[in-house]
């Protein structure tokens, strides 16, 4: 009886695993498609708001068909190795910033010379526009799907810093093109990916940094650097890149949700982060006692003179490496009127 019963049962299971073997392969076959996202900074952080909101919208959108597994605080991979790895498939996706290899990325990084980007929307925008427009070969072995930046940096400091006297040799992080402009006004820039920032400033490695404000509240910097003196320059650009293979594997209507979803992220990320610093500044002002420092006209005036050369150079040592550098600067500033 029992092995009659047993023979039933292994004849059953032959007999549906036939079912399962013949059915057709993307229809639940194996469940969902499960995508791992990468990302460097912690989860309360701007790169990983926009990454949670991404996932969302592509479950959503693919209805039910991918499931995006998030990475966040470098757990999947690290900054500096964010391309390397989303290239070599340690993550399908992965979130990077530019200004931390900044020579591997010159066209994209021409969004952070000093053009007078005027907030992270415009500036998103423009940035998309020129990837668009000159798909570089620095992206050549991924797929980009979206690109945002930041919004212009200010000088984040533990000491008041009022005038070109006050910033000279004095120790601040950061990363690219910002790096540039730091060294310009006289600082002693010290060059590192964000999350290393935290413990540099707690030990003194450095006094400060320059980024954008909502990390005064993202990573509580407003509990160490009691002022903010307002520069609006450099912007850092971002890029969402996933493993070539990877895209390729995916069902031809999932690509295209996640290709409609290329500038929709962009501006979304960009209202994100100009919504964020506001509401990070006002934060560090009421409850923190953070004094932001506005300089005078004739201060300004300083500032800016010492940037001047920056475009210039820049256009200079683009050209020498074969780079339509100044077409790629024109671009920028007809961009930036365009969407202002
Ligand atoms: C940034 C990087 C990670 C998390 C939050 C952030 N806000 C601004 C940045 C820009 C940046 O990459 C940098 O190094 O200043």
């Amino acid at each position: 009886m029992s092995r009659k019963l047993g023979s039933f049962v292994l004849g059953l299971f032959f007999f549906l695993s036939m079912f399962c073997f013949y059915m057709p392969v993307p229809v639940m076959a194996g469940g969902p498609i499960v995508l791992n996202y990468a990302n460097f900074p912690p989860a309360p952080t701007f790169p990983c708001v926009q990454m949670e909101e991404w996932k969302r919208k592509v479950e959503e959108r693919t209805k039910g068909k991918v499931l995006i597994q998030t990475y966040p605080g470098g757990t999947l991979l690290k900054a500096k190795g964010m391309m390397d790895g989303v290239i070599a498939g340690t993550a399908d996706i992965g979130c990077l910033c530019m200004a931390y290899q900044p020579g591997r990325f010159p066209i994209t990084n021409a969004i952070s010379l000093p053009l007078g980007l005027p907030n992270s929307t415009v500036a998103s925008l423009v940035l998309w526009e020129l990837y668009k427009k000159y798909t570089p070969r620095s992206f050549a072995k991924v797929k980009v799907l979206t690109m945002f930046t930041t919004a212009p940096s200010n000088i984040m400091s533990k000491i008041p810093i009022r005038t070109l006297e006050d910033i000279k040799g004095v120790p601040l992080r950061a990363s690219g093109g910002a790096a540039q402009i730091l060294k310009a006004w006289g600082a002693n820039r010290v060059g590192m990916p964000m999350p290393e920032t935290p413990e540099a400033l707690q030990k003194g490695v450095v006094k400060g940094l320059f980024s954008s404000l909502e990390v005064l509240k993202d990573f509580k910097f407003a509990e160490l650097c009691k002022y903010v003196t307002i520069t609006n320059t450099a912007v850092y650009p971002f890029a969402v890149v996933m493993n070539m293979d990877s895209w390729n594997r995916l069902p031809k209507d999932v690509q295209k949700v996640m290709e409609d979803l290329g500038r929709e992220q962009c501006i979304w990320t960009g209202t994100y982060m100009d919504n964020h610093v506001a509401e990070a500044l006002e934060w560090s002002q009421k409850t923190q006692g953070v004094e932001v420092i506005k300089l005078s006209k004739e201060e300004k005036a300083r500032w800016d003179k010492l940037l001047d050369p920056i475009v210039d150079q820049w256009v200079k040592d683009m050209t020498a490496k074969g780079l339509p550098a100044a077409q790629i600067v024109e671009d920028i500033k007809s961009m930036i009127k365009k969407y202002e």
